[in-house]
């Protein structure tokens, strides 16, 4: 049993809450113990199975309470985790016209960056990448797969693929990509991105931690050397409600 039920629902909360079925006011009263923070913001809620026998309900009236509360993005279910109240994030603005990497970003701001790694090694090109990198398909490119997470707050997923010559040991990437292209200078000075509206599914969903069917952005990156040679292709996706995109518009000069 979940040492804290009686803190977080008490029972006479439960059974004085509103009229109607047992779910609504399970719902009510769990709503009730977020917005007062009895149930604090990233804190897992009790096992359904705890929460049905405490209040002696059924499971299923549990779920369905539960459910309710995910769906009105109160509660999140993350697979093979549990349900955790969801925490509102603040928004990380991004400006369109610098060519900056994820890293330079966030220390900008003061956010503290890590990433977990997905995937990370060379791989022969699929049919997509031969395009938008340009290569042919005996050729290598190095995969980057990483969710990218500020001050522990995942923010985006990101899979870049560059073109391995220019990183031919993805192994040495531990923090940021660019840093380790500026190495050999390789770095992208100049970058064409995509930006679109999507809605989040799992497993991208669970990974940045929201419930499925959240606002999301889609980003195609294709970053290019001076020498005008293609180097990156990225897709990202990033959690819609932490991230805008920021565009300082000009008139043109003429
Ligand atoms: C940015 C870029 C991504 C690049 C990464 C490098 C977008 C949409 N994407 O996130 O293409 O690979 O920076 O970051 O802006 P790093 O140097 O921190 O690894």
């Amino acid at each position: 049993m979940h040492a804290n039920l009686s803190a977080i629902l008490p029972l006479e909360m439960l059974q004085s809450a509103g009229t109607g079925p047992l779910y609504v006011k399970l719902r009510q009263t769990l709503e009730e113990a977020i917005r007062s923070g009895r149930l604090g913001q990233g804190d897992a809620l009790p096992p359904e199975r705890d929460l049905a026998e405490y209040a002696n309900i059924s499971r299923v009236t549990v779920r369905k309470a539960v459910d309710d509360l995910v769906k009105d993005g109160l509660l999140v279910r993350r697979q093979g985790s549990g349900t955790f109240v969801v925490k509102p994030v603040s928004r990380v603005q991004q400006r369109l016209t610098r060519l900056t990497s994820f890293t330079e970003d966030m220390v900008r701001r003061g956010l503290k960056t890590r990433s977990e790694w997905l995937e990370r090694g060379l791989f022969h090109p699929s049919p997509e990448e031969m395009m938008m990198l340009g290569v042919k398909a005996d050729a290598y490119v190095a995969r980057l797969g990483r969710l990218r997470i500020a001050d522990d707050m995942p923010l985006a997923i990101e899979r870049a693929s560059l073109v391995a010559e220019f990183l031919p040991d993805p192994a040495s990437v531990t923090s940021s990509l660019y840093a380790e292209l500026d190495k050999t200078n390789s770095r992208p000075v100049r970058a064409i991105q995509r930006i679109s509206a999507s809605n989040l599914k799992n497993p991208d969903a669970a990974m940045l931690g929201v419930s499925p069917g959240a606002a999301g952005l889609s980003i195609e990156r294709v970053s290019y050397l001076a020498s005008g040679r293609v180097i990156e292709f990225t897709r990202s996706v990033y959690r819609g409600d932490a991230y805008d995109f920021v565009a300082e518009l000009t008139l043109a000069e003429t």
